[in-house]
């Protein structure tokens, strides 16, 4: 009986860790992932997305990543003394229970150095790394922007 006993404590342990899990990983909705669509020949994409936070907990977004870039930034366009120009974050905040999105003209991720040309209709796969470890996997859908306002 002591051995049956010992069974099931483990496996209510198990049960309690995969249900954290799960709560982690659902905790956060990566929508409206998409691509600007460029010319082939250039050597950095931009892409944009709808991030949201269902925790009360805040949420930090600290890497994008795919094998088809060299690498991927969080970047914000800004003007300052009236010259557009763009800064680099290490890492978004999203607080509790609530949505971030990336839009032309403000935060937005760089793609650098694809290694294949993307087209309309390409759906390249980016992960999103949080500071607590979470990551999630997100499809990007390549599109042509509505207009020229980066
Ligand atoms: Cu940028």
């Amino acid at each position: 009986m002591k051995k049956i006993n010992g069974l099931i404590f483990i496996f209510i342990i198990f049960l309690n860790a995969s249900i954290v899990l799960a709560e982690d990983i659902s905790g956060i909705d990566i929508s409206h992932l998409w691509i600007s669509e460029a010319p082939p020949t250039v050597s950095v994409l931009v892409a944009y997305v709808t991030l949201k936070n269902n925790t009360t907990k805040t949420a930090s977004l600290v890497s994008v990543s795919s094998p088809l870039f060299s690498s991927i930034e969080i970047h914000r366009s800004i003007v300052k003394d009236e010259v557009a120009s763009m800064e680099r974050h290490l890492s978004l905040t999203i607080p509790a229970k609530s949505t971030i999105k990336l839009l032309p003209g403000d935060y937005h991720l760089m793609l650098f150095n694809p290694k294949t040309p993307l087209e309309i209709g390409d759906k390249p796969t980016l992960t999103f790394t949080f500071s607590n470890g979470v990551k999630i996997l997100v499809k990007a859908q390549v599109k042509k922007r509505k207009y020229r306002k980066h």
